[in-house]
């Protein structure tokens, strides 16, 4: 028996455990952040929940039962949706939430305000719901100067000025990645203790992967630089072997796998959709934050995916995320082009 290893696995990090931790490296700190985070903390374990029992209200269904209370059930992105808001309001520590859901982004009222805005996507990639595919939920958090003041301009800043950023993925079991500006760490949720465990510590992207990943039904209208990248990747001809293709359909789920095997994750723009699908807010960004900080890179097709500076709350973006090496690949693909273009 290795008992080390047991002593090891009473030796629990928490979520909680850990920003705690991480609070105390700033004395100056008073906690703010730590009890939005836990109150985000509590919004992934509502929604996991919920997801796992949408599976089982849809079973019910099909057996041809009905709702006891005779209600109609709410629609899973808009039950998470109020969950989050909810959490984040009573946190006390928000004053602008922006929600994928929600067209105009939320000022909280004063006597509730703290310093910080929150960006999510309460449920991404709801399409899989119904065939229990994972989905997630995503979160960006900035800083605002003056609370009281706040206006929507200062909620459109760059990336980079996030100061935290994670996601949870609701798959085979419940993982949050998260980044407080000082590497990404993964935990787990363990049901029977409703506790999200430290399971990935310092996730680091490998330099270069095998995957990649994009949804090819839309390849009859990609640019030249996605489409020369595509065919690279399917017939290389440095002499390496062609990368392999997953694609989920959503992002959490891609971004996950991708982060933790290396590889390219793409939504590029097309002729039908020429700033691409994604949002910058509360996908693009969070994202792109977490893959920095694994020693990853994440690009627009024009430029640091961190450094855009959105005009509007639901901006989209072409989006091109994972391992290092990959991503120059396409970098040098679209230099390329402009160069092409510019002569
Ligand atoms: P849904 O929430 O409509 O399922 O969209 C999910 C998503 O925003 C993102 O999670 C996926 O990466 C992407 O869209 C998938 O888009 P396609 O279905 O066009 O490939």
């Amino acid at each position: 028996m290795d008992h080390a290893a047991d002593a090891h696995r009473t030796d629990l990090m928490t979520i909680t455990r850990h920003v705690l931790n991480e609070q105390s490296k700033y004395p100056e700190s008073r906690g703010d952040l730590t009890i939005l985070l836990s109150h985000i903390v509590l919004g992934c374990k509502f929604v996991a929940s919920a997801v796992n029992k949408a599976g089982l209200a849809k079973l019910t269904g099909l057996a041809g039962e009905t709702n006891v209370q005779g209600e109609e059930q709410k629609k899973l992105d808009v039950l998470s949706n109020e969950v989050f808001v909810n959490a984040l309001v009573s946190s006390g520590r928000t004053c602008v939430l922006v929600s994928e859901e929600d067209e105009e982004a939320t000022f909280v009222a004063p006597a509730l305000r703290g310093k910080y805005c929150v960006c999510f996507d309460p449920l991404d990639g709801s399409s899989n719901i119904d065939c229990g595919v994972s989905i997630g939920t995503i979160f960006g958090i900035y800083m605002i100067k003056n609370q009281d003041t706040v206006t929507l301009e200062e909620v459109l800043q760059p990336g980079k000025d996030m100061i935290a950023a994670g996601y949870c993925m609701y798959g085979s079991s419940c993982t949050l990645v998260l980044s407080t500006g000082n590497g990404v760490n993964g935990f787990t949720l363990d049901p029977s203790l409703g506790e999200f465990i430290m399971t990935h510590p310092d996730i680091k992207i490998p330099p270069k992967g095998k995957i990649y990943s994009v949804n090819e039904g839309n390849a009859k209208n990609w640019d030249t630089p996605t489409a020369k990248y595509v065919e690279k990747c399917k017939f290389p001809t440095d002499g390496s072997s062609p990368k392999s293709l997953r694609y989920i359909g959503s992002m959490v789920a891609d971004v996950h796998r991708t982060l933790l095997y290396g590889g390219i994750f793409l939504y590029p723009a097309d002729k039908k959709s020429p700033n691409g699908k994604l949002r910058v807010m509360y996908e693009v960004f969070p994202m792109s934050f977490l893959m920095e900080q694994a020693g990853g890179q994440s690009f627009t097709g024009k430029e640091r995916a961190l450094d855009l500076i959105p005009t509007k709350i639901h901006e989209r973006s072409p989006i091109f995320l994972g391992s290092s090496d990959d991503v120059e690949e396409i970098k040098a693909l679209y230099a390329e082009q402009a160069k092409a273009t510019s002569a």
